[in-house]
């Protein structure tokens, strides 16, 4: 039996990028490296005096001072010099660590893997002084094969990492460095980190970094795609083994009491599993048992010679399927309306370091909030993040990190290139998760100038051939008459601050220009539209009445006019509002932001504005609406689908 095309075509296209998340499971360890690292920014007025000196060669306490860093944290907000929060350039990081022999002698039969959950940007990695990998852009993990190098003798090993988070315009997200020559005006050497997006450039080692093994002969990769017909769950699988071509393969799937529903064990690296009337997975508050999640488990054997090897992966699997129509999203058959927010990873100290208070705090609050989605503007979270969405039934529209693309240099082939690199890795990271409904190629490009047009083209069918089972997007604030790549999407995500950036103050314009630019979209395209981000800023405790910008009445005043319009187009074609944004964030310092982005419908600390507690009723209202109580079986013979095969 072939592999099914979609999966065929998924797993041609996305070729070898980095694959399964690194787990412990009975036949692979794992070692956490988080905690304090040793840490020197590079102040040299090049930036290039750590290569130069070769700061990787020897202990780093050896070649200058250095200081404790925690690892995962963004480094900006640690110390108290204003020159390392704005610092531009490579900074340094190094771990000691002890690795058991068991993981390292020759006929171990064991790969040690460095991982990296991400470094933003550019990250370069030594082990006891030789380069083991580097990788470009942030937000996304990397690792290393390291097993030649740990079969050393010592069994004590130095890790380096040197993190670059200059920004270029061929980066994503793309930047400037500017420099200053006036020396009436500047010192001398002096340059500036120019950006086009909204939220501090946090850098640092953002997520955990890991060591793990695997054997020798390894589980590589598993792929699946989940189908529902006439009461069938379909999961068809593909998976990849690593280090020889010998081998059998079992496959179990077990429900949530670990009882196996299904298996096979015919040896072979694809094939289906086929359930009766299998337990769907649904969104938080669209079913009384949301995300459902099974547990397949792969075990591999092979043998070589007289070695034998055996390789044991889990991953949870829900079963749902995504179809869009002219005017629906629907999830498993049914209508989905998103009444979700737009997060950032940003919390104080930590900047973009994950925390799991943050992340469980966040997720407690979106659950109390009624919220069923959010976008990860702008750029792709934690893994760990996205665990919890498939086990908690949030739906993500999962976005890459093409944010403030607006300079025509950023249009070039080369920024393309890199640009899907990017997807590539990132529908790699993702492709199996239940949560992730839709992908977003970029927020708020310069739609409207020409080479938009082929960018948008090549980078929205390129993301879709490598995985045609879910719908492409991108978020445009451009006009419809102007936009050149909305036509290449398969939902319209539109953002506007009406009575905010434009006819500040005027809350009475907001009903007519919503209306108007919900029409103009769908007229021109009649694709389902998804207000993806709106808001006003507000201080926390700031009041006033009548209602005056910054304060909270305003922030309510102005989600109350956009609510009036959502309301009657969602009866049309209006298929989700997401709030911007769940909580104020940090950014550059600027003339219209005092500490940061007020947006929040939550403080930074993640206390509640007047806002939080009024979305909270209109979401429950929306979810009681929209829920979905499987008495009777959901319909799945859509006929109207048009844009997702
Ligand atoms: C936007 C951007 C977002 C900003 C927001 C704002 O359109 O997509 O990154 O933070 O507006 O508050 O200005």
């Amino acid at each position: 039996m072939a592999a099914a095309p979609g999966l065929a075509l998924l797993l041609a296209v996305l070729g070898s990028t980095r694959a399964l998340s690194p787990r412990e499971t009975p036949t692979r360890e794992l070692k956490e490296l988080s905690g304090l690292w040793s840490f020197r920014a590079d102040r040299s007025s090049g930036r290039r005096q750590g290569f130069e000196e070769k700061w990787y060669q020897r202990p780093m306490r050896e070649t200058g001072p250095v200081i404790d860093m925690p690892v995962p944290a963004s480094f900006n907000d640690i110390t108290q010099d204003p020159k390392l929060r704005d610092f531009t350039g490579w900074v340094w990081y190094e771990k000691e660590v002890w690795v058991p022999r068991c993981w390292t002698s020759s006929d171990a039969g064991k790969r040690v893997v460095l991982y990296v959950g991400s470094a933003n940007y550019y990250s370069v990695v030594w082990v006891n002084g030789v380069q083991v990998t580097s990788h470009e852009g942030g937000h996304l993990p990397f690792e290393a094969d390291v097993t030649k190098i740990m079969q050393s003798p010592s069994l004590q090993y130095r890790i380096t990492i040197a993190v670059n988070n200059t920004l270029t315009p061929y980066t994503l997200p793309p930047g400037r460095i500017q420099y200053m020559s006036d020396t009436k005006r500047y010192p001398s050497d002096y340059f500036v980190q120019i950006i086009q997006f909204d939220f501090f450039n946090y850098a640092g080692i953002h997520r955990p970094v890991l060591l793990y093994t695997t054997p020798s002969v390894f589980i590589d990769d598993v792929t699946v795609i989940t189908d529902i017909q006439n009461d069938i769950g379909i999961i068809t699988y593909e998976v990849s083994i690593h280090g020889s071509a010998h081998f059998s393969l079992s496959l179990k799937l077990r429900d949530h009491r670990g009882q196996v529903v299904a298996s096979n064990i015919d040896g072979r690296p694809f094939g289906q599993l086929k359930l009766h009337d299998p337990n769907l997975w649904w969104p938080y508050l669209m079913h009384e048992k949301p995300a459902y999640l099974y547990n397949l488990e792969v075990h591999m054997k092979s043998r070589n010679g007289s070695t034998s090897f055996e390789d044991f992966y889990t991953l949870a699997v829900g079963i749902r399927k995504v179809q869009v129509t002219k005017t629906q999203f629907l999830i498993n058959g049914k209508p989905f309306y998103f009444h979700g927010v737009n997060k950032h990873e940003d919390s104080d100290m930590r900047g973009k370091g994950l925390d799991w208070s943050v992340i469980i705090k966040d997720f407690n609050l979106l659950r109390w909030l009624g919220a069923n989605s959010f976008r990860t503007s702008h750029y792709p979270y934690a893994e760990e993040i996205m665990d919890l969405c498939d086990k908690y039934g949030i739906v993500v529209i999962d976005e890459c990190p093409g944010v403030g693309i607006k300079d025509p240099e950023s249009f070039g082939n080369k920024s393309l290139t890199h640009h899907l690199a990017v997807m590539k890795e990132l529908v790699h990271r993702d492709k199996n998760r239940p949560s992730v409904v839709m992908w977003s190629v970029a927020n708020e490009p310069a739609s409207g100038l020409p080479p938009a047009d082929s960018y948008f083209k090549t980078l929205i069918s390129s993301t879709k051939a490598m995985d045609p089972t879910r719908p492409v997007t991108f978020v445009t604030d451009t006009d419809y008459e102007v936009d050149k790549a909305i036509q290449y999407t398969d939902v319209i995500c539109v953002n506007s601050y009406f009575s905010w950036y434009h006819d500040s103050g005027h809350l009475e314009v907001i009903q007519l220009q919503l209306a108007n630019q919900f029409e103009n979209w769908y007229k021109k395209y009649q694709k389902p539209i998804i207000q993806s981000e709106y808001g006003a800023d507000a201080i926390a405790g700031l009041h006033s009445d009548p209602p005056v910008m910054f304060t909270e009445e305003y922030q309510q005043a102005v989600m109350q006019e956009y609510f009036k319009v959502f309301d009657e187009k969602r009866k049309a074609y209006l298929i989700g509002e997401l709030i911007w944004n769940f909580a104020d964030f940090m950014t550059v310092q600027s003339k219209t932001r005092v500490d940061g982005n007020k947006k929040g419908i939550f403080t930074r600390q993640r206390q509640p504005k007047m806002s939080a507690f009024m979305l909270q009723n209109r979401y429950w209202k929306l979810a009681n609406e929209t829920t979905f109580i499987s008495q009777s079986k959901p319909d799945l013979s859509i006929h109207e689908t048009v844009h997702v095969k």
